[in-house]
């Protein structure tokens, strides 16, 4: 049975103007299904190589598949339910299968403006998908699809969601195949070395209101920091691999894992050979202040804070948990320990002001990291604080869900000013880090990589792909007024979708109303209990039953 996954060819300048990025999902689910003996696995990757939709087309009949995958984070779901339009033309017999975070949340939606795909892969795929593809090979779909839990699928005039599956218990159990990638393709470009992106926990215990991660991972498991690192080592000798980032949410929340990891790097001697990065929270660095040099010396160089927000009321509406002092602080950490930092804002919320965005310009440069960023607010829509802002959303144009579009309008700036005020902070902070500290700073190692930095922002500056500037038509402050970002008005909510959420939000509040009763049931039973008294001479008498 010849399976084929397909990477949607969508971009949007943020984060990819650092190089050509691996998808992990491919090498993850792959290693699961050769595991289970589907060795017929075909992989396109649409994205890193700009593939239009007439050589998808091409490309997906010449491999004449049975089955189509692709994935979707939300800006990225239109491309992928295109990838399966194509496949039903290109390959009508083959089963088109999705994966991915928007899906999963937003299974009624997608099917409902998407009816060519035959089924949704709901949640962590390597479990789901191989109990699928078993299903498939064994002529058992689609009369036994109802009995594969993690689906979502239409039938007849009904969408249908099989119960939610567990979480992958044993993440050693996975051992993906990164054979599948063609790994001249992807680049780093402040290194010039081959990247990847391995996965060492999933899962994180906080909830912050703007994100959708922990939801979508639900508990944290983490994986043996040997067999991890058996893994960088295959990525570095049978791949050429110079530097990686975990895909984790907060690969630090298990310190003692963490130092495990650190040292089977050390005893290899593998940071010399590839170097790396990770986003996690500012209150794990000030925990390991004292083990941050260790931390270099096992190869980790870059670290992305998610520090948010300028002032206090923003990180407590994020259900952050974190002070704008800790923040700092764990900035100078960093620094000190040789690590580059690199400092997350959010903005475009309702009460952003010119003056709130000149605010975190002020902090950053007080606070000083290596690189800032200024991701604009997209509201998840399966985020707590959808819900909350749920009357304020205009723009239902997910394509545009991507933390470069301002998808929200403040209250006191048109959407063009945003992005102008966010676009004047970076040419500040960049025009004076570029000025007085990437030349001068350190030696060597250092400077290259900041330097690389630098290029990797000039380079998507004059591409104007860097915040998507050339499609929204952005030419600088005098243009502001003038950006059009394109939201596509004619999308919106579908019933389906709002019918399930709807459904979902009375059955909380049904379960919540049951807790309640059965509290006020219990309390009322432990005061009965209390005061019960044996009425006199009724010895042996029994407390009420329960
Ligand atoms: C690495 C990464 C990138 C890389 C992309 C690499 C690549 N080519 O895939 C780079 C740096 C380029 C990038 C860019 C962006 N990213 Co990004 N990225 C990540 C990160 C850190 C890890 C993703 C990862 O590899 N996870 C590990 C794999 C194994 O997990 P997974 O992809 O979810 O796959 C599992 C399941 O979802 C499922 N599954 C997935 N696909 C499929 C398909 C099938 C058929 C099946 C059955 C199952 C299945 O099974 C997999 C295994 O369990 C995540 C945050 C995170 N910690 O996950 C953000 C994240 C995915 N990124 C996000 C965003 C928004 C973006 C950008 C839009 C931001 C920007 N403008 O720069 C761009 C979009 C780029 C693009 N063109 O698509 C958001 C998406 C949020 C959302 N709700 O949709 C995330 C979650 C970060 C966040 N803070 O919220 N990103
Ligand atoms: S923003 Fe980071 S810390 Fe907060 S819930 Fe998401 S992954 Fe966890």
């Amino acid at each position: 049975m010849r399976i084929v996954f397909v990477h949607p060819n969508y971009h949007s300048g943020g984060a990819e103007i650092a190089g050509s990025w691996p998808p992990a999902w491919v090498a993850y689910l792959t290693g699961s299904l050769r595991a289970a003996g589907f060795d017929d696995i075909h992989f396109i990757d649409a994205m890193t190589n700009h593939i239009d939709h007439d050589a998808l087309h091409d490309r997906l009949a010449a491999l004449a598949p049975d089955v189509v995958g692709t994935t979707a984070i939300t800006p990225a779901i239109y491309e992928a339910e295109e990838v399966l339009r194509i496949a039903s033309q290109a390959a009508p017999n083959a089963l088109r299968v999705l994966g991915g975070i928007h899906a999963t949340f937003m299974y009624p939606q997608v099917l409902a403006e998407a009816p060519h795909i035959d089924v949704i892969v709901r949640g962590e795929g390597e479990e789901i998908m191989t109990a699928l593809m078993r299903c498939v090979a064994e002529g058992r779909w689609p009369a036994d699809r109802a009995h594969i839990k993690g689906l979502a699928y239409v039938d007849g005039e009904e969408i249908v969601a099989t119960p939610a599956a567990p979480t992958v218990k044993n993440l050693d159990g996975i051992s993906p195949d990164w054979s599948i990638l063609e790994w001249e393709k992807y680049i780093y470009v402040p290194l010039g070395v081959r990247v990847a992106i391995p996965n060492m926990a999933r899962g994180c215990p906080f909830t912050c209101s703007f994100c959708s991660q922990w939801k979508f991972w639900r508990d944290y498991r983490i994986r043996d920091p040997k067999a991890v690192a058996d893994e960088i080592e295959t990525l570095v000798n049978d791949h050429g691999v110079g530097f990686f980032i975990l895909a984790d949410e907060e690969p630090t929340i298990n310190r003692k894992k963490f130092i495990e990891f650190c040292e089977e790097l050390i005893a290899r001697g593998l940071p010399e050979r590839i170097q790396w990065g990770i986003n996690t929270r500012v209150t794990d660095i000030y925990r390991d202040r004292e083990l941050l040099h260790f931390y270099r010396r096992a190869g980790l160089v870059h670290v992305s804070l998610g520090t948010e927000a300028a002032a206090q009321l923003k990180l407590d509406q994020f259900n952050k948990e974190t002070t704008v002092a800790q923040n700092k602080e764990a900035v100078r950490l960093l620094r000190e320990a040789d690590i580059f930092v690199e400092a997350q804002f959010i903005v475009g919320l309702d009460n952003e002001t010119a003056e709130t965005l000149e605010e975190t310009y002020r902090m950053a440069w007080d606070w000083q990291p290596d690189l800032a960023n200024w991701a604009m607010y997209t509201p998840w829509p399966f985020t707590p604080l959808f819900q909350e802002l749920r009357d304020q959303v205009e723009v239902f144009d997910f394509s545009k869900y991507n933390f470069v579009t301002p998808i929200m309008k403040p209250a006191a700036l048109s959407r063009g000013e945003l992005l102008d005020g966010v676009m004047k902070n970076y040419r500040r902070f960049y025009m004076r880090k570029a000025l007085f500290h990437y030349p001068w700073r350190g030696t060597g190692y250092r400077r290259r990589y900041l330097l690389g930095c630098l290029k990797a922002f000039l380079k998507a500056g004059f591409a104007r792909t860097f915040y998507d500037l050339g499609k929204a038509g952005y030419w600088g402050p005098q243009s502001k007024d003038k950006v059009d970002f394109g939201f596509d008005e004619t999308r919106t909510l579908s019933e389906a979708q709002t019918a399930d959420w709807e459904a979902s939000a009375e059955r909380a509040a049904r379960a919540a109303e049951r807790r309640a009763a059965l509290r006020e049931q219990g309390k009322a039973r432990a005061a009965e209990r209390r005061d019960f008294r044996m009425p006199n001479g009724a010895e042996g008498a029994r407390e009420p039953a329960e």
